[in-house]
C-alpha cells in the first residue's frame, strides 16, 4: 500500500455555490479521511507560493486574483494513492471537457471568464503534495 496525504482546495467558486459539503461527500464516499480542515483567505504570499510553478503564464495573474476573490477551504485528505485518486475524483481541468461523474464535469463549466473557474484543486504528486501541505497548514 501507499498510504498518502493530499492537499484539496475548494476554490473561492466552489465555496460561493454552496459546493463545499457535496466536494467533502464525494471524497469521504470514496473511502478517503478527513485529516485537517480550515476556512482561509489566501493572501497573494501564499498563492504566490502555491502556484509558484506557473508564474510567468499567460493565466497567472488571472488565477492568483481569482483565488484571492474569496475563502477557500483547504482540506489535509489521507488515504491508499490519494493523490492520484482525488485528481481522478477532480476530472480534467477544462471543466468544459472535464467528464461527467467527476466534480469538473458535474459542476463545473466554462464561465467565459479570464481563467478557468473548476471549483478544485488537488496536489499532483507526493513532492507537490508535501510542499503544498506544509505551505497551507504551516
Ligand atoms: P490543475 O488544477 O488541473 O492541476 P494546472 O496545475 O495546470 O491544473 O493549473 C492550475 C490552475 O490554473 C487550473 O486549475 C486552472 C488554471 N489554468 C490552467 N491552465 C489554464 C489555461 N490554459 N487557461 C486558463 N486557466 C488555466
Ligand atoms: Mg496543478
Amino acid at each position: 500500500t501507499a498510504i498518502e496525504e493530499t492537499l484539496v482546495l475548494v476554490k473561492p467558486d466552489g465555496v460561493a455555490r454552496n459546493l463545499t459539503g457535496e466536494i467533502l461527500r464525494r471524497i469521504e464516499a470514496k473511502g478517503y479521511s478527513l485529516v485537517d480542515l480550515k476556512l482561509v483567505q489566501a493572501d497573494r504570499d501564499l498563492l504566490a507560493k502555491h502556484y509558484a510553478e506557473h508564474e510567468g503564464k499567460p493565466f497567472y495573474e488571472p488565477l492568483v486574483e481569482f483565488m484571492e476573490s474569496g475563502p477557500v477551504v483547504a482540506m489535509r485528505i489521507a488515504g491508499n494513492r490519494v493523490i492520484e485518486g482525488f485528481r481522478s475524483l477532480a476530472g480534467a481541468t477544462d471543466p468544459t471537457t472535464a467528464a461527467p461523474g467527476t466534480i469538473r464535469g458535474d459542476f463545473g463549466r466554462d464561465w467565459g471568464l479570464k481563467v478557468q473557474q473548476n471549483l478544485v484543486h488537488g496536489s499532483d504528486s507526493v513532492e507537490s503534495a508535501e510542499r503544498e501541505l506544509a505551505l497551507w497548514f504551516a
